[in-house]
């Protein structure tokens, strides 16, 4: 059985974070509010009112950070650019102060021998965009181009790869359909056209980064679906939660089409969101890598409530993360190999653009980490050697930071930071990581 040791020559190593979860200097430098600045003021929805007001404070501390990335030996750094930092309400001039930071952090990263890989967007919306209604305004796809292309004017001459979206799934369920993160609407299904405009944003972005030559890829969080038993009932609710899941986000992208969602109540144009041309207009400029972030398998059961599709019911006897996730490396294998299966040569390169765990920070010496990592890279290893083409590894993520609506609470950092002092102390994990990356590469003669 093949293991992470046996990692192709060529495979590449990084680290993944996100703006609004690092970078702090909220109001610095005339960036605007986003989203996430708005929702985090609401009463009770971040565990212990936490905010990223300052967060791990990257935007001062980016060289220390970009050290500790050159001691791990990264051939890449995934991150996201904060929209409101490059254009402060979304649309209009830019803001060259903001471009000015994302210019340093490319240049330092460069000079350290560390590929950038940006992402453009990564939940933090311009606040003056949702006034307008958000994701839902079919329009804030077309300003998402403008700003993606704002953006690679800038940059595009040291940046030759671009990630448009971080999980349009995520950010649609959590964010629209059930209002637990930013901008915190909870439509249920009718927050679907959120998802069709963001792959519109996509769509158009794309054509303008091929335009300027550069490559494109699409981050999306990705989970293979079990069905509780083999009884019909379990396995009509898993295939429409892998539809809402997994092919919502997928197939239009790859295959010019949307999956079947009326076991959802969806109607095929998305309550009228889809217009003539759209699935041409996403997937026509192709996706040179897909991103794939794995976490975990989902396991779903027929709906106790008749109202709803599904049930998700917790996988037993596995080890859970802090988060309560459970810990499947297998499901890593099971689904890069589902996706070459399903579509076949549709199918572009795949680099891993996020993985890891949250780690009780009791829990020392990270072995848990160290350990869920290492099973993944195995897994990974495993689907390399069956046939799929993964061409990369971003482990989420470098520093423990702002976990969203869990606050700090949960930590997922190769380097532990104290939030009060802003100290960084590299993990166990961080060392067992810059061990295994130098073995690969001292292994390829790099
Ligand atoms: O922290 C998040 C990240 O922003 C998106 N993917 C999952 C991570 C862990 O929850």
């Amino acid at each position: 059985m093949p293991d992470r040791h046996d990692l192709p020559a060529g495979f590449r190593w990084g680290v993944a974070t996100a703006a609004y979860q690092i970078e702090g200097a909220a109001e610095e430098d005339g960036r605007g509010p986003s989203v996430w600045d708005t929702f985090v003021t609401r009463p009770g929805v971040i565990r212990d009112g936490h905010t990223g007001a300052v967060a791990c404070d990257h935007y001062h501390r980016y060289p220390e950070d970009i050290a500790l990335m050159k001691g791990l030996g990264l051939d890449g750094y995934r991150f996201s650019i904060a929209w409101s930092r490059v254009l402060p309400t979304g649309t209009g001039p830019v803001n060259p102060a903001g471009l000015a930071f994302y210019d340093r952090l490319v240049d330092a990263l460069l000079e350290a021998g560390i590929t950038p890989l940006p992402t453009l967007f990564h939940w933090d919306l311009p606040q003056a965009l949702e006034d307008e209604g958000g994701w839902l305004n079919r329009d804030t796809a077309y300003r998402f181009a403008d700003y993606a292309a704002a953006t690679a004017d800038r940059l595009g001459d040291r940046i030759s790869t671009w990630i448009t979206l971080n999980e349009p799934f995520v950010h649609t369920v959590f964010g629209y359909a059930m209002g637990i993160h930013a901008p915190g609407r909870a439509l249920m299904f009718e927050a679907l056209p959120a998802a069709h405009h963001q792959l519109l944003g996509h769509g158009l972005a794309a054509s303008l980064l091929h335009e300027r030559g550069l490559e494109v890829m699409l981050s999306n969080n990705l989970t293979p679906v079990e069905p509780a038993t083999p009884n019909p009932a379990d396995l009509t609710a898993a295939a429409a939660y892998d539809a809402l899941h997994n092919r919502l986000f997928t197939d239009p992208v790859l295959l010019g089409r949307y999956p079947d969602l009326s076991a959802l109540g969806v109607p095929d144009d998305i309550f009228g969101a889809i217009h003539p041309g759209d699935t041409d207009l996403i997937h026509a400029p192709g996706l040179d890598a897909l991103g794939v972030n794995y976490y975990n398998p989902t396991r779903i059961a027929a709906p106790t409530d008749p109202s709803l599709p599904f049930d998700l019911v917790d996988i037993p006897d596995v080890p859970h993360t802090a988060f309560g996730w459970p810990v499947v490396p297998d499901g890593l294998r099971r689904l890069l190999v589902g996706l070459q299966e399903l579509y076949g040569i549709a199918l572009p390169p795949i680099a891993i653009t996020e993985n890891g765990c949250s780690v009780d920070e009791s829990a020392a010496p990270d072995q848990l980490r160290i350990d869920y990592l290492a099973t993944h890279l195995d897994a990974l290893a495993t689907a390399i050697a069956e046939g799929v083409d993964v061409r990369g590894y971003y482990t989420w993520s470098l520093l423990d930071n702002f976990e969203w609506a869990e606050g700090y609470h949960q930590r997922f950092g190769l380097v532990h930071v104290d939030f009060e002092t802003q100290t960084r102390t590299p993990k166990a994990s961080y060392a067992w990581y810059r061990d295994l990356i130098a073995a690969h590469q001292a292994r390829h003669r790099r």
